[in-house]
């Protein structure tokens, strides 16, 4: 049985030290982050920057829920409140979303295909640095950009930036410019990360590592990679027509010069869309792994699950209007975009069943990743249901720009993607420092957080039906909107005492944590098998991989599953 060995444990050997990096000192760490070209630690990086900008943006959605508490509020000025909601939305997607998904693939996507590192370690740090500073650079709108008569400082035309309201005579001074050219850097930095994950997934992959035999957390990278290099370009070159159109005299978007300004909506949904799926992807990724783990069982349907992502992003690229419904388009373009929006639910049904059917019958171990990859089923089902309902046209006139519209893709950010990336940061957390993260304290924050995030965003399903409009500042007594108001302001005062326990248990664990070990999970991907954490190589020797989960091959030499593949 010996030369059927799958996984020569030898590779465990830990990298000697190198010189230079053995000093503990501030300056020691400082440098070691900023020379770094390791995958590992620039996926940390991602995700660590990702977790600041996501207070950061936290604390701007928690001032607009207090000025949102009663009507008539003054506790925020008009134009504070659309700098907020701005910011928040703009560095929730840009400076949240985008660089944790980037630093799970990071991370991961080279130990789990059995290699030592990224195919273009540099062009990787490249990609993390412009992502940081676009991050800084929009931030620094606040100081940076007073513009003519104050008018300016951050930002203030919400996420999607909709011309006419960006043109000079609406948007004076930079703000605008600052959210513009923060856009175009950033998409510079995940357009080389793209690129560097599809190299790397094609190019590098251990022996026996065939495609069909990679984790599906890789396979859905690739998916996403293509996905951003076809979806980004449009983004970028309407940032470059806007910046035309603002400093050099072109017309693009000024209707009343010949050009059309719902021509910056077909360009900015036509990014727009995929990239919510850019986001969900790696969030569906996460729970590929976690669900089969803590179910004892192989995922169900591999193949199709592979085939449902494929569709998934290809319809994608056909249902930005969605998002243009009220813009008065033909009945033709209207059915169009309802039927293609209808038609992607049928993909992610399939994934649902899938990951249900995975559950089946098998042994479910209730461990924090698993809690909240249940949270996540249950959340984005009512994500896709309120989604479903909103391609139908006649609906969508009625709740366009409505709370219902907040209510809903809240429950696609935050109930599906931000609890997967809780229970990614749960599943391997022992596998990046070496430590369990508290159960207790994982705990205290699953149900702060679950009970704080439906009660902050359930009621505005409700009062996006009563009619209140998204994007105000204010509104009048006796609507009937207080109360959901008041509801969702409370929920998020429940949220915040969650992510508290949450930063403490990531801190607490990392000195008090119990040892991991190497495989806490007695899982079966290629990461369990090095040590934790991983050596700088990954692996001293590059492991050969049999089937689709190698450690259990290892660890079950008379009933491979290499035999049934
Ligand atoms: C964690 C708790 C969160 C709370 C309490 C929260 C709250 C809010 C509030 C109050 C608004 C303004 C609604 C309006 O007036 O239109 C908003 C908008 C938005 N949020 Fe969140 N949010 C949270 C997390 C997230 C996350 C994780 C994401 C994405 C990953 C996200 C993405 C957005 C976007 C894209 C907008 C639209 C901004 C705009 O209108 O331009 N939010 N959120
Ligand atoms: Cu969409």
């Amino acid at each position: 049985m010996a030369s059927e060995t799958i996984v020569d444990p030898d590779f465990k050997v830990p990298a000697p030290e190198r010189v230079g990096e053995e000093g503990k000192t501030w300056s020691h760490v400082i440098q070691n982050l900023v020379f770094t070209v390791d995958h590992k630690k620039l996926g940390l990086m991602y995700i660590g920057s990702g977790l600041l900008f996501f207070v950061v943006a936290g604390i701007m959605a928690t001032l607009i829920r207090v000025q949102l508490f009663f009507p008539r509020s003054t506790f925020l000025d008009p134009d504070v409140f659309n700098r907020f909601f701005t910011m928040h939305g703009t560095a929730m997607v840009f400076l949240v979303g985008m660089p944790m998904i980037f630093g799970f693939a990071n991370y991961l996507i080279p130990i789990m295909i059995g290699t030592r590192d990224m195919a273009y370690p540099r062009l990787n740090a490249f990609g993390f640095w412009v992502f940081f500073f676009s991050g800084l650079l929009l931030y620094f709108s606040y100081f940076g950009a007073p513009g003519l008569y104050n008018a300016g400082s951050a930002p203030d035309v919400g996420w999607f930036a909709y011309s006419p309201l960006t043109a000079k005579a609406f948007s004076r001074g930079h703000s605008t410019d600052y959210w513009t050219l923060s856009i175009l850097l950033g998409g510079i930095g995940s357009l080389a990360t793209s690129i560097n994950i599809l190299v790397t997934t094609f190019c590098l992959r251990c022996k026996g590592m065939t495609l069909g035999r990679m984790p599906l957390f890789v396979w859905l990278f690739v998916v996403v990679a293509f996905l951003v290099i076809i979806a980004l370009p449009p983004l970028s070159a309407c940032q470059i027509m806007l910046t035309l159109d603002r400093y050099l005299g072109a017309k693009f978007f000024d209707t009343q010069a010949g050009g059309d300004a719902v021509l910056w909506q077909h360009f900015f949904w036509i990014f727009g869309h995929p990239e919510v799926y850019i986001l969900i992807l790696p969030g569906f990724a996460i729970a590929n792994e976690i669900i089969p783990v803590f179910s004892r069982k192989p995922i169900f349907g591999y193949p199709i699950m592979v085939a449902a992502t494929v569709m998934i992003a290809f319809i994608s690229l056909g249902v930005w209007a969605h998002h243009m419904f009220t813009v008065g388009m033909t009945s033709l373009g209207n059915t169009f975009f309802a039927i293609s929006t209808m038609v992607i639910a049928v993909p992610t049904g399939i994934k649902i069943f899938n990951w249900l059917g995975t559950m089946w019958g098998g042994k479910l171990h209730f461990e924090l990743p698993m809690i909240f990859c249940l949270a996540f089923l249950f959340q984005f089902l009512i994500a896709g249901l309120t989604g479903v309902m909103l391609s139908v046209v006649p609906f969508d006139w009625q709740l366009s720009d409505s709370y219902f519209v907040v209510a809903h893709f809240h429950y696609v950010l935050i109930g599906a993607l931000l609890y997967t990336l809780f229970a990614g940061i749960y599943y391997w957390y022992p596998k990046a420092f070496g430590r369990m993260p508290n159960r207790k304290l994982g705990l205290w924050h699953f149900w702060l957080f679950t009970i704080g995030f439906h009660l902050t965003f359930f009621p505005q399903h409700i009062s996006g039906f009563l009619g209140m409009p998204r994007r105000i500042f204010t509104y009048e007594a006796g609507r009937g909107w207080e109360i959901w108001n008041q509801l969702s302001t409370i929920g998020v005062i429940i949220q915040i005492p969650g992510i508290l326990f949450f930063v403490f248990n990531l801190i607490y664990s990392y000195f008090k944590g119990e040892e991991a070990g190497d495989d806490p999970w007695d899982a079966w991907t290629l990461e369990w098998a090095t040590t934790s954490p991983p050596p700088e190589y990954n692996f001293e020797k590059t492991p050969e991989v049999r089937s689709r989960r190698p450690l259990w091959d290892l660890k079950h030499p008379d009933d491979p599953d290499w035999k049934f593949e």
